[in-house]
């Protein structure tokens, strides 16, 4: 009996069988089911990392992080009620409604962008989506079209599209059109009443099928569950094509916002930093391709935090002089943190998701 115990797999034996059928993969996977994300997500942590590590340079080059630029272009003023959001007209937050900047103002700060070495320069805008705004719709694809002659990948963030307004922006010149599912399906409806979780499915597959990329991810912090983490990488993992870029934020809690107030509640779930660390890894695990950016609340991470982010499969960042309305950390003190680990910025255009394959990074 002895001996039949000490040859019992170990209990852990259908973790690695998950992390090694994400290992294996030559094709990225679109049929994740929430059992595998489970125990991937579940797996011991070193052993997690590890594995998101030895993903990210199957399919990346280990020491490339993309810098991009945010600028806000019209601040303030949102009709929806998203819990956490310091622009929504619903909340007392001291955001002023602005309207949109001008082409001009736009330029002088992707050119400032450039010269500090971000590659990608991206405009929000707190709409919750493009319809009846014609004129403003030619002018970001005016912008869009201006900052791509500069050099720089370009990316939008306006709300809902529909693929009318999609296909504009392509013909501009867009790069990417970020628009996230923010949570998992689940705690969705705690956070965001005013449009479904389906209305975002909807704009993601309308940029998809423009062929701009989609930079879809959410935020990590609105009092959800290890599960909402699971079903969040879920859907993100099931869409076909994946998102080409995966922002992840960490909730900064804004005052005068539902969510700054539930979070101070009695029994609040507070979310830990190794939460953090396994989404992006399961993520990476699971989206091989994508670019997983750290976006809001970078700021509030220590650089031993961000350098395990980077660890698990980070390779992006925001940089610059401010996020849309909280702080960003500056481009020295980034340049400055990346130059001492020995990472590098990805050139513009340099990264070309669909062309990388599995054997060309074994091979290297
Ligand atoms: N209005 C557009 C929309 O919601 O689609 C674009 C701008 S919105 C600010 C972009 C994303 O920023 C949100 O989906 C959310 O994931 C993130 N975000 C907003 N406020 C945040 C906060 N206080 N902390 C962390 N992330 C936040
Ligand atoms: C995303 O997911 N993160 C960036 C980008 N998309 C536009 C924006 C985060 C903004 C955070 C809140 C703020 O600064 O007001
Ligand atoms: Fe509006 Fe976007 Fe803020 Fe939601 S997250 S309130 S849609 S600006
Ligand atoms: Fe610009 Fe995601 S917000 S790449």
């Amino acid at each position: 009996a002895a001996t039949a115990a000490a040859r019992a797999p170990p209990a852990a034996a259908s973790q690695v069988s998950a992390l090694q059928f994400a290992l294996s993969l030559e094709q990225p996977s679109h049929e994740w089911s929430k059992e595998q994300l489970r125990e991937i997500y579940h797996t011991p942590l070193l052993e997690l990392v590890h594995s998101a590590q030895l993903q990210h340079r199957r399919w990346h080059d280990p020491n490339k992080v993309q810098l991009c630029t945010l600028m806000n272009i019209k601040s303030g003023g949102c009709s929806e009620d998203c819990k956490y959001c310091a622009q929504s007209s619903r909340y007392s937050t001291g955001v002023k409604a602005e309207k949109l900047v001008n082409v001009d103002a736009v330029l002088k700060e992707a050119e400032e962008a450039k010269q500090n070495g971000s590659t990608r320069f991206c405009l929000g805008a707190a709409w919750r989506d493009m319809n009846g705004r014609k004129s403003g719709l030619r002018k970001i694809s005016e912008m869009v079209t201006k900052v791509n002659a500069m050099g720089l990948e370009t990316c939008v963030t306006l709300g809902m599209v529909n693929e009318d307004q999609a296909k504009q922006l392509k013909d501009a010149g867009l790069t990417a059109y970020n628009h996230n599912i923010d949570t998992s399906r689940e705690h969705y409806p705690k956070v965001i009443t005013s449009r479904s979780y389906d209305d975002r499915l909807n704009t993601i597959k309308n940029v998809q099928s423009a062929g701009i990329k989609a930079c879809t991810g959410g935020i990590l912090g609105l009092g959800e569950t290890e599960e909402d983490h699971i079903g969040f990488v879920h859907t993100l993992a099931n869409m076909t094509p994946h998102p080409e870029s995966l922002p992840i934020n960490r909730l900064v809690a804004i005052k005068g916002t539902p969510m700054e107030v539930d979070l101070q509640k009695e029994g609040a779930k507070k979310l830990q930093f190794d939460d953090i660390l396994r989404t992006v890894a399961t993520a990476r695990l699971t989206m091989p391709r994508a670019i997983i950016r750290l976006a809001a609340g970078r700021y509030t991470m220590k650089e031993t935090e961000q350098f395990l982010c980077f660890l698990a499969g980070c390779n992006a960042i925001f940089t610059g002089k401010k996020m849309l309305t909280t702080m960003c950390n500056g481009w020295d003190e980034d340049k400055a943190m990346l130059s001492k680990w020995g990472l590098e910025p990805m050139q513009s255009f340099d990264y070309d998701a669909e062309k990388r394959s599995v054997s060309a990074a074994d091979s290297a």
